[in-house]
């Protein structure tokens, strides 16, 4: 427990300090003071906690002795190694998320930011505790936890302000939180993923593509005003059953019957956006898979500002994006989109490939980039594909409506979502080569119709214990 209070006079620090150790010693809770070193003394707690304008720690540990609890702020990665190499015995690291609780907080660094500080302490063998900070509370501390880890350090907890200050039940939100860190989020999946080799996917794929149509899952999505119908019809053709709606307010009750969540950014608004983040808080709760489609991401602030609150405000099990876009995602300053498509490529293949994994293991979930060449991978298994027809480039929607598909998957298989999202962009890309290959497709305009049918013809093959039809899969192991 910290003793933070910025203003008081050093003698009711000095007998507030004291007080609150006559309740926290007997608990065996240690008492640190924020900041003031003379006040720790003079109170006899514990420790101190200090930031980068108090007291330096060396100072501080010469005045306090060995045996005293000192934690630092560290906010970047330079801070961080040197408070370890100091020897503070924890570091509280942030800011995470911004808060109204401190004015002059640095830098908002995410769990992104927070990962890379535990895995270069890792690199280093520092071996220090450390809490994060900064706007965490019981509806994200699981999901911080998560994922700021890295394989090879893990937070050994969080620090929170306002989640039980401002509570009118502190001490039951107390214990809410604290239950909270002993269990994985309800959208974890196992750190060890199995192998998925090409005849792994060719053999299983229509086995879960049947699995979709008999169990006919609810398809939620959250959709331009552009794809909405289009969307629908996918999701009927492949063996969901979709329903579109915006209302982030009827999202819990969606969220309880087990399907999954699409969130597409497109024609997005202010209001859209909250809708966004109640819809991806409800399904997060209860672990339904969630697929995030930044469409335009790169083109406008208001849609880049869209992504880094989205993605703040929730866990996104898949993140499919064309380049452009997934590099937004992954943080790129200075991306350009004009518009929605997604434009001349500006990476190697290699370079995207890089990317992709990068971003999926960074944030644990599952990255698709589309393109000619789709890159998808979750962090540790990556995989190219190359199926698909040009005409899908001409017609609008193709993107939003493959995000639809793959949703409808991952509702029936949130075992292996790498292998859903897989089987997902197979059935869609390679009914998009059937539908163009037949005589009474002339361009794209007769093709959106037969594409529906070949959706719907490889659902039936499927569900008939037939799967040819994946014999066509271009998909290489990376
Ligand atoms: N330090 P809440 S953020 C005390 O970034 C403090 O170093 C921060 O309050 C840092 O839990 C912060 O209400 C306030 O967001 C945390």
């Amino acid at each position: 427990m910290q003793y933070r209070d910025k203003t008081s006079e050093t003698a009711e620090l000095v007998q507030v300090a004291r007080e609150l150790h006559k309740v926290t010693k007997p608990a065996g809770v240690p008492l640190l003071i924020n900041d003031r070193v003379d006040v720790a003394l003079a109170a006899g707690v514990e420790g101190v906690h200090v930031g980068q304008d108090d007291l330096d720690l060396k100072t501080a540990r010469r005045l306090l002795g060995p045996e005293a609890i000192i934690g630092v702020t560290a906010n970047s990665e330079e801070e961080a190694l040197e408070a370890a190499r100091d020897g503070a015995d924890y570091l509280g690291i942030g800011t995470v998320y911004a808060t109204l609780t401190k004015e002059n907080t640095k830098s908002i660094i995410g769990t992104a930011g927070v990962q890379h500080i535990l895995t270069s302490l890792a690199e280093k063998k520092l071996d220090v505790k450390t809490v994060c900070i900064g706007g965490v509370n019981a509806s994200n501390a699981q999901r911080i936890l998560y994922q700021s880890s890295s394989p090879r350090k893990k937070l050994d907890g969080v620090a929170v302000v306002s989640a039980i200050m401002a509570s009118n039940t502190p001490k039951q939100a107390t214990s809410d939180l604290k239950a909270l860190l002993f269990e994985s989020p309800p959208f974890a999946t196992s750190a060890a993923k199995p192998k998925l080799s090409r005849e792994d996917i060719v053999a299983g794929a229509p086995a879960l593509i049947k699995r979709m149509a008999e169990r006919k899952p609810l398809c939620h999505n959250m959709t331009n005003l552009v794809v909405q119908n289009f969307a629908a019809n996918v999701a009927l053709a492949v063996g969901a059953s979709p329903i579109m709606s915006n209302n982030g307010l009827e999202a819990g009750d969606l969220a309880a019957l087990g399907g999954s969540l699409v969130i597409n950014m497109g024609t997005t608004t202010p209001e859209i956006r909250s809708n966004h983040l109640q819809a991806l808080t409800a399904y997060n709760a209860v672990g339904g898979p969630v697929l995030f489609d930044p469409v335009g991401a790169g083109a406008t602030k208001q849609r880049k500002e869209g992504v880094k609150a989205l993605m703040a405000g929730g866990y996104f099990d898949v993140i499919k994006g064309n380049e452009g876009e997934i590099r937004t995602v992954s943080g790129a300053t200075g991306v350009k989109q004009h518009g929605v498509d997604s434009g001349a490529s500006h990476l190697s293949l290699q370079d995207r490939i890089e990317l992709v994994k990068g971003t999926a293991a960074r944030e644990r979930n599952v990255i698709l980039m589309t393109g000619s060449t789709d890159i998808i991978s979750d962090g540790q298994r990556t995989f190219t594909i190359r199926n698909g027809h040009e005409y899908l480039g001409e017609i609008t929607g193709s993107g939003c409506t493959l995000g639809t598909t793959i949703a409808s998957v991952m509702a029936v298989s949130r075992e292996d979502k790498l292998f859903a999202a897989i089987t997902g962009i197979l059935m869609y890309e390679i009914a998009a080569e059937h539908a163009a290959k037949r005589e009474d497709v002339k361009g794209p305009g007769s093709f959106v119709p037969a594409f529906i049918d070949e959706l719907y013809h490889i659902r039936q093959a499927s569900v008939k214990g037939d799967g040819q039809w994946a014999q066509a899969a271009k998909i290489d192991v990376v």
